[in-house]
């Protein structure tokens, strides 16, 4: 996703990353955790603003607006709490969290 995230007029990148699991052990090719990074471009590369702490989960979408209508962006978030097949046999779970932006 490319957006200006803190509104200085130059695009950042939000990219999510999967961290592998123990799951993958087993030949899962399902993820459990997750994060999130903003980036940059830095003139030889791309720089990391900031990134978030592990989500557990999978990350499914990602969303830049105004929640709450205060004027400031926020980071939305949607997580699939149970990825994968063993998804089908619990409740299948999917959280939206939300990071507030500088
Ligand atoms: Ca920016
Ligand atoms: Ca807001």
């Amino acid at each position: 996703m490319l957006t200006d995230l803190n509104r200085d007029a130059q695009l950042e990148v939000v990219v999510t990353r999967n961290l592998p699991s123990l799951a993958q052990i087993g030949g899962s090719r399902e993820y459990s955790k997750s994060e999130i990074l903003s980036l940059s471009w830095g003139g030889n590369g791309m720089l990391q603003n900031w990134k978030t702490d592990e989500i557990k989960g999978m990350i499914s979408s990602l969303l830049v607006t105004d929640l709450n209508g205060d004027g400031k962006q926020e980071l939305i978030v949607c997580v699939n709490k149970s990825p994968g097949i063993a998804g089908f046999w619990r409740d299948y779970r999917s959280v939206i969290m939300s990071y507030g932006l500088r």
